[in-house]
């Protein structure tokens, strides 16, 4: 692996899980104080470390972990970097770097409790969103990075198919610049001139139908990179070959499509949103769902086919085929465990008057604490255990891997403890992001408490978790003897169709991208702008209706 690639995308770890370990004591102060029996000192407020916690475990450990796997996976598959790309990369690595740090600041001054959604009508320092915006504007840098190196690649190979792992990265850093358009406008025209003091006062509606325009894709941001993982890496660590490549790039191209055009789920109990337009994305919605069933189709094939090739025999034979000691597999796969329930809880999230049920109440939390929080962080422990040494030239060995084990089996028991509860505890309408109070020794509220304390024990247990494979990835990156470590890319198999071209031509899905966003948004926008009750002109002043 070339050394200069693997120290940019070194530094994107470094930050990914430093972010990973201050996340992990805010996450744990938060179910301790959700218990009733901690108090924070007068001068922390729980939304402060609500806030922490968001910022640092969603949005910063993803978008770093996210862009070093994508660069990791993209010189190893397309050929290393141009200095020229190299020198964007590390462009955007420093603007998304001191974006972290400006925001971070004004989060721990107290200036900038706006939790990670930080969407009006809450309103922080102007340079907290100044310097969220570096973040984002660091990662289209990067993104742009991506882009240049896979038509390079292209021109060079002009009948060729292009490498799978570079495709996925491209087809999510599609997803990823299409969605920020709606952050980007909220930020720059309405939250920041707000947050100066340029305008009185703003939409919150529009405000925060622009966020979940932006909000939705932004899990698929964080679910695709997974996703390259369990359908190019996990086949090889088995043994196996990659299903049909195919149908893992039609999955990708269907979630450039269907991720965007479905905010509305996030809004449902919105009012100011016609029924109709919330009808019409929830059917988005439940289009979007198909490129995963797709993923589980494939990644049971994959199993099956392999485990058929050791000697397995009936329908769940492969079981007992399976590399379980290799942590390389067994993290990744408790992820695809998890996000069976992760994936079956988003549907009744999205089924209108089930919503109505969960909204805003700590199911919603439990799950993502499934999805993100389990099938993707397993995921990228697992890649990470073996790609840090194999970029720089260590080794994992057997105590590391059976440490890594170990971890998996925390955080996993962790999990099922703190989101089943949170789960359970929403249904008898637990609210979300809440600190603990009885609601003045309401009965309903009592009822919830049992559950906060299994949260805490899951908290807890989860910490020690984060902790360990934080310890693990600055062994692995400092300590871990030389040596050299597979960087795991399967092949495909032979009996898959091949690749149609039309695949490769990423300007038609961007135009159906487009088209669709159109359709289920224009509508909506001309109705909120119109309707905008007196009082809230900061649209107004700004687009000088
Ligand atoms: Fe979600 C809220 C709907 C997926 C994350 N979601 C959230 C929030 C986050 C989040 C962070 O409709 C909270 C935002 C906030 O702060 O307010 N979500 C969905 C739907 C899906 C979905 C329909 N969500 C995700 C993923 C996330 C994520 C992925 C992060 C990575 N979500 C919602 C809705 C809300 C919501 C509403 C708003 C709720 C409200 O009211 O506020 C779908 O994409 C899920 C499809 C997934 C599947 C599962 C496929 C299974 C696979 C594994 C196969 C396993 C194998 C191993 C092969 C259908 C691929 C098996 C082996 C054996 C032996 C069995």
């Amino acid at each position: 692996f070339n050394p200069k690639d693997a120290k940019l995308v070194m530094a994107h770890f470094y930050v990914a899980f430093i972010a990973l370990f201050i996340g992990a004591f805010a996450g744990l102060f938060q179910t301790l104080v959700r218990t009733g029996k901690l108090m924070l000192p007068a001068s922390i407020n729980y939304y402060q470390i609500l806030t922490v916690h968001g910022v640092l475990l969603g949005l910063v450990l993803t978008t770093f972990f996210i862009i070093g796997f994508i660069f990791a996976t993209q010189s190893k598959s397309c050929g290393t970097y141009s200095e020229r790309e190299r020198r964007y990369g590390w462009i955007g690595y420093w603007m998304m770097t001191i974006g972290t740090l400006i925001s971070a600041i004004f989060i721990l001054l107290g200036e900038a409790t706006v939790l990670y959604t930080m969407y009006a009508p809450m309103m922080a320092h102007p340079l907290h969103y100044i310097g969220l915006t570096l973040v984002v504007v660091g990662s289209w840098v990067c993104g742009f990075v991506v882009f240049h190196r896979h038509f390079r690649w292209k021109k060079d190979n002009p009948e060729k198919v292009s490498p799978l792992l570079s495709f996925m990265g491209v087809s999510t850093m599609i997803m990823w610049l299409i969605a920020c358009l709606g952050l980007a406008i909220t930020v720059l025209v309405q939250i920041i001139p707000w947050s100066l003091g340029l305008i009185p006062t703003i939409d919150v509606l529009i405000s925060r139908t622009l966020f979940w325009y932006f909000g939705h894709p932004l899990v698929y941001f964080w679910l695709l990179p997974a996703y390259a993982a369990w359908y190019v890496i996990i086949p090889k660590v088995i043994g196996g070959k990659i299903f049909s490549d195919s149908l893992a790039r039609l999955s990708y191209i269907l979630f450039i499509l269907f991720s965007i055009p479905v905010g509305f789920h996030h809004q449902l109990l919105e009012p100011g949103i016609d029924p109709f337009w919330k009808f019409l994305q929830v059917v988005l919605t439940f289009l979007v769902v198909i490129p995963s069933l797709m993923t589980a189709f494939a990644l049971f094939a994959t199993f099956e086919i392999r485990g058929r090739e050791l000697g397995a025999t009936g329908l769940l034979g492969w079981w007992k085929k399976m590399p379980w000691k290799d942590v390389r597999f067994f993290a990744p796969f408790m992820g695809m465990l998890f996000f069976i329930p992760g994936g079956v809880g988003g549907l009744i999230n999205a089924s209108h008057q089930m919503n109505q049920v969960v909204h805003n109440t700590v199911w919603v939390t439990g799950h993502f604490h499934l999805t993100v929080a389990s099938a993707v962080a397993l995921t990228f422990f697992g890649v990470m255990y073996w790609m840090v040494p194999s970029i720089t030239g260590r080794k994992l060995t057997p105590a590391i891997n059976k440490l890594g084990l170990i971890q998996t089996w925390i955080w996993t028991i962790g999990m099922l403890f703190m989101s089943g509860s949170m789960h359970a505890a929403g249904l008898i309408g637990a609210p979300r992001r809440s600190a603990f109070s009885t609601y003045a020794g309401n009965e309903d509220t009592l009822a919830w408490i049992p559950y906060q304390i299994a949260q805490a024990v899951g908290g807890s247990i989860l910490f020690i978790g984060a902790l360990l494979v934080v310890y693990i990835f600055f062994y692995l990156a400092f300590k871990a003897p030389n040596g050299q470590e597979d960087f795991p890319i399967a092949e495909t198999n032979n009996i898959a169709e091949p690749v149609p071209p039309i695949f490769e031509n990423f300007k038609i899905w961007i135009a159906v991208c487009i088209a669709l966003i159109l359709f289920a948004y224009t509508i909506p926008f001309i109705d909120m702008i119109q309707n905008a009750p007196p009082g809230s002109p900061g649209w107004t002043s700004v687009i000088g209706r």
